[in-house]
């Protein structure tokens, strides 16, 4: 009887550490930030004010619009995936984001080194930025354009490989897609933070933030020169799947352990 036990409890056991493993397969997660604590944890605001007792990292609007507001999170990926959800509460002329996934340099005045994206209301591009907050260039001829970003949330997925090579994607909904944007650039090869600016009288919003140090989207052969996605996703591929999507599994198979041993257990007692 009690051998009968062992077996079951052994292949539930077995059963869950299989499950815990799936998610985990396809990325390597060096850090990420759901907001979903509402605490103001590994977050730095140098300039202007952040929130994110709303379950994501919010700009709080600032009387001066000409103000950034920044704020950091200290990271030293240099290759791998950096993937975050955006949205505005509106548009505007000033109203823009940049968001520096490798950054580097010195406070104040908070004037970083590194590369990153533009983004406004419907339309990024990917920058450089030269040491002067005021000042990033674009590194690629060119804008990509989505389906407006006001109210509505916009994934976008930046890779760099190993030998300077950068893709961004926009609403990727899997782990092979056609990048807005293509890249090499090799002048800065080191990173201390991932650095968000954002100004205008509108506020800005991430959330799901991962940063991976696999290469989790691979680039399709172009198809077409539309750039534009149809249907803005808040979720993304298996590659970028939140972290609770692993406590759902968790709980589910700890949950038919339970129920599978005290069945048992029953069961075996009744002989
Ligand atoms: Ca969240
Ligand atoms: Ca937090």
């Amino acid at each position: 009887m009690k051998t009968n036990l062992l077996k079951i409890t052994g292949l539930v056991i077995g059963l869950c550490f299989v499950l815990s493993l799936l998610p985990q397969s396809t990325a390597t997660v060096v850090w990420s930030d759901d907001f979903n604590d509402r605490i103001y944890d590994g977050w730095t605001v140098t300039q202007g004010g952040w929130t994110e007792t709303n379950r994501i990292l919010e700009s709080v609007y600032d009387d001066d619009f000409r103000t950034y507001a920044i704020i950091y999170h200290d990271s030293s990926t240099t290759v791998g995936t950096w993937s975050f959800d955006y949205k505005l509460f509106g548009g505007g002329t000033y109203v823009y984001t940049t968001i520096l996934f490798m950054a580097n340099g010195t406070d104040p005045p908070f004037d970083y080194y590194g590369y990153g994206l533009r983004i406004r209301e419907s339309s990024v591009y990917f920058v450089k930025s030269y040491g002067d907050q005021n000042r990033a260039y674009p590194l690629v001829d060119g804008t990509a354009y989505f389906d407006d970003a006001c109210g509505t949330w916009t994934h976008f997925d930046i890779t760099r490989n190993s030998t300077g090579g950068f893709h961004v994607y926009i609403n990727a909904t899997s782990t092979e897609e056609e990048p807005a944007f293509s890249v090499v650039d090799t002048e800065y090869d080191y990173s201390e933070r991932f650095v968000i600016y954002h100004r205008g009288t509108n506020d800005a919003c991430i959330d799901n933030l991962v940063v991976s140090d696999t290469i989790d989207i691979t680039t399709l052969p172009p198809t077409s020169t539309d750039t534009t996605s149809e249907t803005p996703t808040t979720t993304n591929s298996g590659a970028t799947t939140p972290p609770p999507m692993d406590i759902t599994l968790l709980l589910t198979g700890a949950g038919v352990a339970g129920i599978v041993i005290i069945a048992s257990v029953v069961f075996l007692r009744r002989r």
